[in-house]
């Protein structure tokens, strides 16, 4: 039951499990075998997140958050009024609040958009409590793909991307390229992108940050077998695999993976699969970047990055982009 008016209804354009099927058949005839890394983030796989970011090695969250809150005022600024904020991979909508406590009223409209619906609902209704001045319209999709935006129920100035938790670091570089474009296509002219972006820093940080103590992050990742076994029929043995994390140096990032412990036969959707002992699934790339690989990237997609802030020990960057007011 709706608990607010502010929320208007979702706008599902979510992912089929055939398109589940597909991307993962596809990913395990190869011959790295690898699953994207979207498919991790079913209900579950949302509230297991959620768990990481509120781990002691999981540093890119309270690095953002703190760098957010730290410089708001400015973020707001750099926005200005009466903006269409499109959040992408909105999930618990956390770091938003903050923008949303400083500039709630000054936004013409806020699209969270998200591929769990649940996930999307919940905190759609949570922050229509807070801020019930702001119109919110959820959106169900998989925002790598194309997807439709509603129209807005007020006029706004421009179109904002908001793209937190350093997301654009699931994608190797031309995908990223790819993303950046798209997302300059929808805020069009004078549009703007306030992006979180982690950095490059000490090896341990980065590669510990993947491969908690706890064994969050790796029930995290064997969800994603789990998930298998339900949606696809697989016959994944969870105590058959185990997380593993790389620091790869030439492309930059931190891999993941699950790595079967002994050789053995799974089968998904009626195919079979062999893995042999150490074989692994790829599951998740977290590229890192410099400010200046940063910069070059964006400016090859049509927006230019305006303002930078970090936190002290700059592990983490907040980035406000912008598209020309001039474009055709
Ligand atoms: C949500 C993609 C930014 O790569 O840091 C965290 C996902 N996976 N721990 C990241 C993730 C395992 C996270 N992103």
């Amino acid at each position: 039951m709706p608990t607010s008016t502010s929320i208007h209804p979702v706008l599902d354009q979510a992912p089929t499990t055939e398109s589940f099927r597909k991307a993962t058949l596809r990913g395990l005839r190869k011959n790295q075998k690898r699953v994207p890394s979207k498919f991790l983030y079913d209900e579950r796989g949302s509230k297991l997140f959620d768990a990481i970011c509120e781990l002691d090695e999981y540093y890119p969250t309270r690095t953002e958050i703190g760098i957010m809150r730290e410089n708001v005022s400015a973020m707001a600024e750099a926005i200005g009024p009466a903006a269409r904020l499109v959040e992408y991979g909105s999930g618990s909508s956390l770091k938003t609040r903050i923008l949303l406590e400083r500039m709630g009223e000054d936004l013409a409209t806020y699209v969270p958009v998200d591929i769990s619906k649940r996930h999307l609902l919940e905190s759609a209704e949570a922050l229509a409590e807070d801020h019930p001045a702001v119109p919110i319209q959820p959106v169900c999709a998989d925002y790598t793909a194309s997807f439709e935006l509603p129209e807005s129920p007020r006029p706004a100035r421009r179109t904002v991307g908001y793209y937190p938790g350093s997301t654009i670091g699931n994608f190797p570089r031309a995908q990223a390229r790819a993303f950046l474009s798209q997302i300059a296509d929808t805020t069009g002219p004078d549009g703007g992108l306030l992006i979180g972006v982690d950095l490059k820093k000490d090896v341990d940080v980065m590669t510990t940050a993947y491969d908690d103590a706890e064994g969050v992050t790796a029930a995290f990742s064997k969800n994603l077998l789990r998930r298998m076994n339900q949606e696809l029929n697989a016959t994944f043995d969870l105590d058959a695999f185990e997380h593993q994390v790389r620091w790869n140096e030439a492309r930059g990032c931190v891999e993941s993976h699950l790595r079967s412990t002994i050789a053995q036969s799974v089968t998904v959707a009626g195919e079979s699969f062999a893995f042999e002992e150490g074989e692994t699934i790829h599951t998740e790339d977290s590229h890192k970047y410099t400010l200046e690989g940063f910069a070059s990237l964006a400016a090859e997609t049509g927006f230019e990055v305006e303002s930078v802030w970090t936190d002290d020990r700059s592990y983490f960057s907040v980035q406000y982009c912008t598209t020309s007011p001039d474009l055709a």
